[in-house]
């Protein structure tokens, strides 16, 4: 997620931090550099000049000039503009307070809103709320068929009815919910491969029969403007409440995310990270204005902890993370928590300051066979305290995992890279950013 800007953005504020002095001319520098970055992101144009007009705006004073750190005062300037610009603060779905509250979902062809219906679905039941799944894409033959899937796999019913439209099919499943008391009524609609009118008409049409709670885009983030440009018409037409962006894991780009805000004047109110029921967030425009600028997402991370494991053990990770305590026995141990949680890049991707820290260093999923090997060939005093680890500890493990000494420093590489990373978290302040919020070195 958001790879190549990361990468950007950290060569920008690197040069940043070494120039010493600031300038006015390499403010300007910088600026373009960052111009550039957003437009070779595929940020939409006007958003990017309104971007840098506003950076510059406060960049380009005494103030800065004459600061102690100029070049953290641009940081956290790019920071401040970023979070702006993505929303400024969190907007959640309409909370579910109703027999039934009501979820629309709408967008083109597989931009995620089946998969959606499941995730939303799914966090209701996780809330103690009882919902329901409804199938109004009755045009593609396999559509109603894919939703009950989807529900079967997470228990939950699924109201369909054939031979009617889908105008009809959602008025009957509203009746149905309210008779049959469910809280949520998700509405799953077909998707097509070009906005038209026959497609507006009926989702109008749906609209005004069910007056949903939320009307929501789904957009897939992958296709970059074009999604931007999807959001548009779909609030021209139908006013919707809030975009849904997906397939953010496999956007490097992220021109879509930065956008569409701007643009739409709508909010992203969730993110979709992935196909699995836990890759779902709530899209909260500060920490995501982090990520982009390479600062990582503890915060996410941590929820996202929380949800996939028991919170005893989410609470105690917090808590070594921050008191620098962390030993190769817990990352271990998160080796383990970390295969149930997904892929192991939007993972790693919210720790901060990862991006450089443990860049070139192999942490494919096979590998993580490996390094299980290699940390249980160790004493327990060895995974304690890395630093005793000498040649002839190191051949031993390496004999007794059945590895080479190479992979043992590569991983005890690795092990101290992430513990520096964790030692800059931990300088970390989540409520008043400014100073020495930063995880890398100013
Ligand atoms: N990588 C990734 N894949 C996703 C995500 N969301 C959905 N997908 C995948 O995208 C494909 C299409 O998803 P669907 O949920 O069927 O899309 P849809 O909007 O219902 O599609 P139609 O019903 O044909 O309009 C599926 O293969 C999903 O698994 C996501 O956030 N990340
Ligand atoms: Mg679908």
């Amino acid at each position: 997620m958001f790879g190549d800007l990361i990468d950007k953005f950290d060569g920008i504020f690197r040069k940043l931090r070494g120039a010493g002095k600031l300038t006015e001319k390499n403010i300007r520098d910088s600026l373009r550099e960052v111009r550039r970055a957003l437009l070779e992101a595929d940020v939409n144009y006007k958003v990017t000049k309104e971007f840098i007009k506003a950076v510059e705006k406060s960049a380009v004073g005494e103030k800065v000039l004459k600061s102690i750190e100029p070049g953290q005062q641009i940081i956290k300037i790019v920071h401040h503009e970023l979070i702006k610009l993505l929303g400024e603060k969190a907007e959640p779905l309409a909370p579910i307070d109703k027999s039934p509250t009501i979820y629309m979902l709408n967008g083109l062809q597989g931009s995620g809103k089946t998969t959606l219906s499941g995730k939303l679905a799914l966090e209701a039941k996780r809330k103690n709320k009882k919902p329901l799944l409804v199938a109004a894409d009755i045009y593609r033959p396999a559509a109603v068929k894919q939703l009950k899937v989807v529900g079967k796999s997470i228990d939950v019913e699924l109201f369909s009815l054939e031979g009617k439209n889908p105008p009809k099919i959602c008025t009957e499943a509203k009746k149905y919910a309210e008779k049959n008391f469910f809280d949520l009524m998700i509405i799953d609609t077909a998707g097509r491969l070009h906005i038209d009118d026959e497609l507006m008409n009926e989702l109008e049409e749906i609209k005004a029969r069910v007056n949903p709670d939320e009307l929501l885009l789904v957009a897939d983030a992958m296709t970059g403007q074009d999604a931007v440009n999807v959001a548009e018409q779909f609030h021209n037409r139908l006013n919707i409440t809030g975009v849904v962006l997906t397939k953010l894991d496999g956007d490097a780009r992220g021109g879509a995310a930065i956008s569409i805000r701007a643009v739409t004047g709508c909010p992203i109110k969730m993110v979709s990270t992935g196909e699995k029921p836990s890759d779902l967030e709530v899209f909260h425009p500060d920490r995501m204005a982090s990520r982009i600028l390479g600062m990582g997402d503890i915060v996410s991370l941590v929820e996202k902890t929380e949800q996939t494991l028991d919170l005893e053990k989410a609470a105690k990770l917090e808590e070594k993370l921050r008191k620098n305590a962390f030993t190769l026995e817990d990352f271990y141990d998160q080796l383990q928590q970390l295969k149930k949680m997904g892929p192991l890049e939007s993972i790693i991707g919210m720790i901060p300051g990862v991006g450089k820290a443990l860049k070139g260093i192999q942490i494919d999923e096979t590998g993580i066979v490996r390094v299980e090997a290699i940390i249980q060939s160790m004493t327990p005093k060895e995974r304690q305290n890395p630093d005793i680890i000498d040649g002839s500890r190191k051949r031993r493990i390496a004999d007794g995992s059945g590895n080479s000494v190479q992979h043992i420093n590569q991983l005890l590489k690795q092990f101290v890279a992430m513990r520096k990373m964790i030692k800059n978290m931990s300088k970390m302040k989540f409520k008043n950013l400014p100073r020495g919020a930063f995880p890398f070195q100013m």
